[in-house]
Order: C-alpha cells, then sequence, then structure tokens
C-alpha cells in the first residue's frame, strides 16, 4: 500500500476513535468520504492515470474505501447505541419512591343526589329547568292557587324580601314550582321538566334548615292521567332506591295545587331501618294532578290540557339513600363528613337497572 492512502486509512481510522458524538462522527466521514473528502480526492486522480496504474490503484483505493465505509458504519452504530444508554441512564425513573398523593374534591351528595334524580328522569325524557331563588310573590303562591291567608304565606314560614316599589311582592323561593309556572307560560306543551334547586323556609331545627333542596317535577299533555303519576313515579323511586320490587303506597292528601293530591311512601322497616320492606312507611314525594286553576292560572285551558306534579325534599332522600343521620351535617362543610359521604366527581350517576 502506498504511503498516502496508508497514512489516510491511519488517520481516518485514529479519528473514529476520537469521535464521541453524532456530529464529530459527521464531520469525519464527510472529510474523507464526501464530495471533497480525502479518498474522493484521492479517487478523481484516477482519470489522469494510465490503464496499468489505474488499475492497481483503483483496486486499492476501492479496498480502502470499503475498509474505511465499513469503519465509519460500525463507529455511527456504536456512538448511537452509547448516546441511547447515555439518555436511558440519565432518564431513568425509580418506579418504587413512593407517589405524594393529591388530594381529590367530591361531590357533595346534594350534588350527588340532583345528578341521580335528573339522570332518572331524564332517561323518562323530562329535561331540567331553573329559575330564580328570588321570586315574586305571584309565580311562589298565587299562580298556585295558594289561597291569600294560607299559612304557607305567613312571614313565620316565608322569607319576604322589603318592597322594590314596582308593587310585587317577592320572597325567597319556598318550593321551585315558580320554574314551572314560568315554564307553562313560556313554552308550549307538551311540557316534562324536573326542576331541581335551592328552596328556604323560615324554620330552623334539628331536622329543619333554612335554605334546602327541592326537586320537583311537571308533565303536561293531552291526556295525562293518575296512571302515568303513578307509574312515573313507582319507576323512579325504584331505579333511586335500587330495589325493582320496593312497596310504593300513595295516600290521598292535600296541596292547593293539585287535585287529586297524594302522598307517596315507600316500605321500611322501623326496626332494621332498612328501605324497601316491613312492616312500616316512609313518606318520600308530594304529588298530584295540576290543579285546573293552576292550568288556567299559566293560560292553559284545562279542557285540552292535563297534567301531573310531583315535589320531593333532595338532603331526605340522600339522607334514606346513604344512611346520613343528620341533616344539619349537610352545611357544616366539615372536610371528614365531606370526605366520607362525597362522590368521585367523574364517575357517572350511578343508574341502577330500571325496572
Ligand atoms: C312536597 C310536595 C309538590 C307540586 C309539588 C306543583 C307545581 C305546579 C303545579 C302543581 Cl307548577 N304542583 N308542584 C305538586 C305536588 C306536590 O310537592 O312534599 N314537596 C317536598
Amino acid at each position: 500500500m502506498s504511503d498516502d492512502v496508508d497514512t489516510l486509512r491511519q488517520d481516518c481510522l485514529a479519528a473514529l476513535a476520537e469521535a464521541t458524538d453524532q456530529r464529530g462522527w459527521d464531520a469525519i466521514r464527510v472529510s474523507f468520504l464526501g464530495k471533497s473528502g480525502r479518498l474522493t480526492g484521492l479517487l478523481k486522480q484516477l482519470g489522469r492515470m494510465d490503464a496499468e496504474e489505474r488499475k492497481v490503484r483503483g483496486a486499492q483505493l476501492n479496498r480502502i474505501r470499503d475498509e474505511l465505509t465499513r469503519a465509519i458504519e460500525d463507529r455511527g452504530r456504536e456512538i448511537e447505541t452509547a448516546a441511547l444508554d447515555a439518555r436511558l441512564a440519565a432518564e431513568r425513573v425509580d418506579i418504587s419512591v413512593p407517589v405524594v398523593e393529591t388530594p381529590r374534591g367530591g361531590l357533595h351528595p346534594v350534588s350527588q343526589t340532583v345528578e341521580e334524580i335528573t339522570a332518572i328522569f331524564g332517561a323518562m325524557g323530562f329535561t331540567v329547568a331553573e329559575g330564580p331563588d328570588i321570586e315574586t310573590d305571584w309565580h311562589n303562591f298565587s299562580a298556585l292557587n295558594t289561597p291569600e291567608h294560607h299559612a304557607a304565606r305567613t312571614d313565620h314560614d316565608t322569607f319576604y324580601l322589603p318592597p322594590e316599589g314596582d308593587g310585587r311582592n317577592r320572597v325567597l323561593r319556598t318550593q321551585t314550582s315558580g320554574v314551572q309556572i314560568r315554564t307553562m307560560l313560556g313554552q308550549k306543551p307538551p311540557i316534562r321538566i324536573i326542576a331541581p334547586g335551592r328552596t328556604y323556609r323560615a324554620d330552623h331545627d334539628a331536622t329543619h334548615s333554612p335554605m334546602f333542596h327541592q326537586c320537583e317535577g311537571l308533565v303536561i299533555d293531552q291526556g295525562i292521567t293518575l296512571g302515568h303519576l303513578k307509574g312515573t313515579l313507582i319507576e323512579f323511586l325504584r331505579v333511586f332506591f335500587g330495589k325493582p320490587d320496593l312497596p310504593v303506597r300513595f295516600r290521598a292528601s292535600y296541596f292547593p295545587f293539585t287535585e287529586p293530591s297524594m302522598e307517596v311512601d315507600i316500605g321500611w322497616s322501623r326496626k332494621t331501618g332498612e328501605i324497601g320492606g316491613g312492616e312500616d312507611w316512609l313518606e318520600v314525594l308530594g304529588s298530584g294532578m295540576v290543579h285546573p286553576r293552576v292550568l288556567a292560572n299559566c293560560g292553559l285551558n284545562p279542557e285540552e290540557w292535563q297534567g301531573f306534579a310531583f315535589g320531593m325534599g333532595v338532603e331526605r332522600l340522600s339522607m334514606l339513600k346513604n344512611g346520613i343521620p343528620d341533616l344539619r351535617s349537610f352545611y357544616e362543610s366539615d372536610v371528614r363528613w365531606l370526605t366520607h359521604y362525597g362522590t368521585d366527581p367523574l364517575a357517572p350517576a350511578l343508574l341502577h337497572e330500571g325496572v
């Protein structure tokens, strides 16, 4: 081998041995095999040689080119592997280190219960309607056929707001019925809505809070009967409590806004506290066929349209379903209580199998 080629070969192999990264390696590759590289330069000289000399020199240069090409490729792979190993070592994660858990918030049982109620009635074709907490006494009482001197209207039971001078008296709504009144006034039947929300009564003891939550429901269409009311509420209660055989009893009652009116009881055992059977009954809902005068107050002809309505206390249903003994605990924001009774905000409202 001629000296210049041998030097070139030694230089290239020595440089490769020193190269530690991709960039240095690439510079070596270009400086020997690139367009203006040293070996390329020697190969270009072949054209100026006579045939005999070119044959000998050409074979030598080709052999060196093959050797160096292979050496460069091998070194390239080594550098690549070393770089990957270094990265893997640097980015190593110790999966045995314990995680610091981020405390997760939960849904308040009232929110959870409203979601469950909404999911069940939603599956039956109801939509959710909302309205103001501050309601005119016309929407809260008069439209609902509540007599001018009814006990519910006294400021013993109702929070009245100072007059605003527009001739309309305002109250903190004592039930969410105003939402349904507004719906009947604002849209044509058929109507299928539930109205969950805060309600207020001037009452405060172990079993009453001045603010609590109700969910009312309203269906208006042609040919609606007591059968539709009973079927809807029985289905709701059995799905809500997850008991396909839950005993449900309708008991005649009185509300100014429905006729006939019925309270709804479910079976329970006074001895074990268990819901779904036993010797006793527990009141859970109020209901009835919408009074013709309420329909007329909302511009609906009672000869043409009928409907049923119902109302329930959200905290009460939550207490019964979740075994929560004390109403006041709902409003104390005790983190231990919230952690115990709160539910995963990302879990969909649990719907028991329909019955
Ligand atoms: C109860 C009883 C009830 C209604 C609410 C209602 C609403 C309109 C027309 C007629 Cl717009 N009725 N609501 C009807 C019956 C009972 O609630 O015990 N609530 C906790």
